[in-house]
């Protein structure tokens, strides 16, 4: 049940042109279904701050851009990789998972305030993607695309190769829902939950950064948890 709610995430500092929709699919901690504006609520006092104070805290929000949920089975799943790369390929789910799986635990953070501790996630490295498909020395910059064909998103390059960037495709200890972006979402775990894209559709390597979705709204390129705009970014054309 899609909200139309004005954006549950106000920009910066940039005008949001059009409302974001926020579905709520995981809510209360009995399973009481919350009827629409009582989330909304929950969903601005988070953001101001109040999280720990409601029965919504430590509870992952679902967002959804355009108000829809992708439904791609795991047998018709496909992630394109092309661009600036030796060897463009299509992965399947088996093709993911017949690759060396990385594993970890994490609390998730919205840029928002809602945050969600102790969640494990498992999938593979980018970097593997990336080696598999062998980037070309001309690449600046990788840009990702969801299923929803709204959401994009990019890092540079170095931040693509960090080991805690993940194609992930199990969160949770079960795969990934197709609420939270399943069957395959990106986790980029140093950053802010924007940059983790859900319903992953394509990944391509390019020679400048495109600002993504949120970004274009107003939220910086460089999503780092810890605040900083670009001092643990080893890459000078970022900032
Ligand atoms: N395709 C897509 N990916 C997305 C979003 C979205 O609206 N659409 N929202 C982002 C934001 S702002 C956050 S905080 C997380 C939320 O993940 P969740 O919906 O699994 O809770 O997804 C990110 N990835
Ligand atoms: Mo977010």
């Amino acid at each position: 049940m899609p909200v139309d709610t004005p954006s549950g995430e106000p920009p910066k500092r940039v005008a949001v042109g059009r409302r974001v929709f926020i579905g709520i699919a995981a809510i209360g901690a009995l399973g009481v279904a919350f009827g629409a504006d009582v989330q909304s609520f929950f969903g601005n006092a988070v953001g101001s701050g109040l999280g720990g104070l409601l029965p919504g805290g430590d509870r992952f929000r679902i967002y959804s851009i355009t108000g829809a949920y992708p439904q791609i089975s795991r047998r018709k799943y496909r992630l394109e990789v092309s661009g600036l790369v030796e060897r463009p390929a299509t992965f399947t789910m088996a093709d993911l998972e017949a690759m060396p799986a990385t594993s970890f635990v994490k609390t998730f953070q919205c840029v928002t305030g809602w945050k969600v501790p102790d969640v494990h996630w498992e999938g593979v490295k980018l970097s593997d993607i990336l080696e598999t498909v062998g980037v070309r020395p001309s690449a600046v910059a990788v840009t990702f695309e969801s299923y929803d064909r709204a959401d994009t998103e990019s890092l540079t390059i170095d931040q693509a190769h960090l080991a805690d960037v993940i194609v992930a495709y199990r969160m949770l200890g079960a795969p990934v829902t197709t609420e939270h972006g399943g069957p395959v979402r990106l986790y980029v775990a140093p950053m802010f939950g924007y940059k983790s894209l859900k319903w992953l559709s394509a990944i391509r390597v390019v020679d400048k950064v495109e600002p993504g979705y949120w970004e274009m709204n107003g939220y910086p390129v460089n999503g780092w948890l810890d605040g900083t705009t670009g001092a643990t970014n080893p890459d000078p054309r970022l900032t």
